[in-house]
Parts: structure tokens; sequence; C-alpha cells
């Protein structure tokens, strides 16, 4: 009977719904060398914490994060707060000991993000292990563009497009919450789900980008408050409050390689409920993958003759493609949960056998520098040209 290795998670929003699921499904679907208990869920409101880790399959419920993480029986700490309690979690989780995973954006600033990439470093020379949760990269589609484009299947990249589209924002009565809120989530949709743009398009080109030049907005400065009690900064008008975040996000970046990428997140795309979408062009073909159809890869043979050219739609559901010999037979598609299962057994099977988990806080903290470097862009502003006559 493998080892356990006892989970603490952090939070109990949406993340924690999705990385409970995570921790339940691994070891039922893989032949894990350890296996995840999940053993205490860490919440501020006991009563909603209480039933929710009754709900998810947590053995406990806690309000004390420090009490938890120096609990001699607790090895893995998993953080899905709201990004600014990231940094002290995470740092004295690793101190404690506790291997940590840590949702993405790494952090709410670089310099944050800096600390917890030298205590991760620290802890690393100590067998202790932290992970960041871009969990697109184990979506197996995802995973697979990135083994064709290391095969050399598209050639040299010269571009990438990049893009996160999301439109539950568009709507200006839509309510204020954290997610908007700068002392708590750090920025917009620039953070939230651009620094998976970031993290998906270096990941499959594997390729670091080395510049940008971008803007940010924001579209809707005032929203309704939800009510009291929410935590949020800022005054309350007649029952609004203020955005203190990016609503979105464009930026061209210089990758390592010499290739060029055109970035774009957004809340408000009207239409598009989660199209995470990266497109690479090579001079010897091309791929896609879109989120909102994440169980294919579209692939370009720009060397096949020209009467036979054009996209094809791979179907990633053979046992042959990444993760799934664990899953069903070809076709049985996936979904979005995959990922987060698929990031257990990963950080499950890292820490086992002694080695660092992908993506590193150092991959995290080079985020956040992508990210820091386009909001220092945009504040620079000085890449507007007027086209007035
Ligand atoms: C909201 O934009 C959100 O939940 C992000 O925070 C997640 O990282 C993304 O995976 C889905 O959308």
């Amino acid at each position: 009977m493998p080892a356990p290795m006892r989970v603490a998670m952090i939070g109990n929003g949406f993340m924690g719904a999705a990385h409970s699921q995570g921790w339940r499904t691994a070891p039922r679907f893989f032949d894990l060398p350890a296996t995840p208990e999940m053993a205490v869920m860490v919440g501020r409101d006991p009563n909603k914490n209480a039933q929710l880790a009754s709900t998810w399959g947590w053995t406990e419920a806690s309000e004390d994060f420090a009490a938890t993480i120096a609990r001699d029986d607790i090895d893995i700490v998993d953080i899905v707060t709201p990004g600014h309690l990231h940094c002290d979690m995470a740092i004295a989780a690793l101190e404690a000991g506790k291997h940590v995973l840590c949702e993405k954006p790494l952090a709410n600033t670089v310099e944050e993000a800096r600390r917890m990439a030298a205590a991760a470093a620290a802890a690393a020379e100590r067998g202790v292990f932290a992970m960041v949760g871009f969990t697109y990269r184990r979506i197996p589609a995802a995973a697979f563009a990135r083994d064709l484009v290391a095969r050399g299947a598209v050639g040299t990249i010269r571009q990438v497009r990049a893009q996160y589209l999301q439109d539950w924002l568009s709507d200006p009565q839509a309510p204020l919450t954290w997610r908007m809120d700068k002392s708590k989530a750090g920025s917009g949709a620039l953070g939230d789900i651009g620094a998976h743009a970031v993290d998906l398009a270096q990941f499959i080109t594997g390729s670091s980008l080395e510049s940008v030049s971008g803007i940010i907005e924001t579209f809707v400065k005032e929203r309704p408050m939800l009510g009291a009690g929410q935590g949020l900064s800022g005054s309350v008008g007649d029952g609004t409050g203020p955005v203190t975040v990016d609503d979105y996000a464009s930026f061209s970046g210089r990758f390592a390689s010499g290739a060029l990428g055109a970035f774009e997140a957004t809340r408000f795309a009207t239409g598009h409920k989660n199209g995470l979408r990266i497109e690479v062009a090579g001079d010897r073909g091309a791929i896609l993958f879109d989120l909102e159809d994440l169980n294919a890869v579209q692939y370009y043979d720009a060397t096949a003759p020209a009467t036979e050219q054009g996209f094809k739609r791979i179907i990633v559901t053979e046992a042959e493609h990444p993760y799934l010999s664990a899953w069903w037979p070809p076709g049985h598609l996936l979904g979005y949960e995959h990922g987060f299962v698929h990031q257990a057994k990963d950080f499950v099977e890292a820490i086992a056998a002694g080695e660092q988990p992908r993506p590193s806080f150092t991959e995290g903290y080079q985020v956040q520098r992508v990210l820091d470097a386009v909001e220092r862009s945009a504040e620079a502003g000085s890449t507007w040209l007027t086209t007035a006559a």
C-alpha cells in the first residue's frame, strides 16, 4: 500500500472545488507512488467551511492556517485562496517543511513572486518542493500540442497568437467581487487569465517571452456591491464600489526564440465563455489549441501537397496521448476538471521521486515578470502614436 501524502487545502471557493475533485480522483485513476489523503480544509467561515469540507471529502475542517501547517501529519499544503494571501502562506508552509501547490498567478506583485521563488529554491535544497497551478498544461490536447511543436511539426516558429477570452464581466451590472479588487487580486484579466495565456504559450512553444509592449483598460469603473461582509476594499457609493483592476489587456511579445506573439486577455469578449486559444505558426506548419474544444488540436502540415493542405482536427483521446492511458476508449472525451486530476498526479509523482515539479515557483516568477512588464509598458504609454491629420 503506497504511503499516504496528507494534504491540507487552504481556501474553499471555485478552485477549492476543482482541486478537491483532483485530489479525490487522481489516486482512483492513476497508479500513484503515494496516496494523497484529503486531511483538512482551511477556511475563514466555520460553518461554510465545515459543510464544504464534508461535501468535498475532506476529513477535517479548520479555521487555523498556522496550526494546520504546524501539524506533523500534514505533508502538502495546497493554496487556493485569492492572490493577496499566496506569498505569506506559501513561504510559511515551505518553512514548515510542507510541499506547496499554489494557484495562479503565483502572486500579486513581482516582489512577492521573487520572495516565493527564493523560498522555494531554498526549500528544494531540503527536499521540499513547490509548484504553481497552471493546469491547462495538463489538458492532454495542450500537452500534445507541445509534443508536436517539440518534434518539429511546425518547424521554425515565427508567430504566436494567444488569447484568453471570457465575457462574464461584459454586463456592467455584474457585481463587484474580490477579482475586481486590486488589493485582493493584484490585477484583473491580465493576471487572472492573461497569466494562463502567457504560461501556455511559453509551454507549447518551449520559449520564454523576453520583452513586451502592451495596453490595459478598465471599461466599467464602478459596479454594484453584492452586499456587506464581502471584505472588499474601497468606498461604497450608492451601493456600488470601485473596480480597481484592468478589464482588458493586450500586448505584443518577443520570445527568446525570435518569434513574435500577439496576446489578449479580456473578460469582456462577448460570446466567449472560456476561450483560451494558442496558435503557433511556423515555416512547416501550424497548430491551434482552443480550450472551448479541449479534446482536439488543429494541425496544419505545410509540407503536404498543396492539394491536400488544410487544418486537420486531431481528437486527442488515444491511449498514446498524454494522460489518456488512465481514462476511456478513444472518442470518450475528457473535461476541464481532468487538468486538476493530472495536476494532483504529477505533483505527487514528482514529490515521491524527489524531483522538482513543473511549473516551479521560478517559472511562476517569470510569468509574474511578464505581467508586470505589460503593466509598466501600459503605464508608460509610449507606444501610442496619433493617426490624426
Ligand atoms: C475566472 O476568470 C477563472 O475562474 C480563472 O480565475 C481561472 O484561472 C480560469 O481557469 C477560469 O476562469
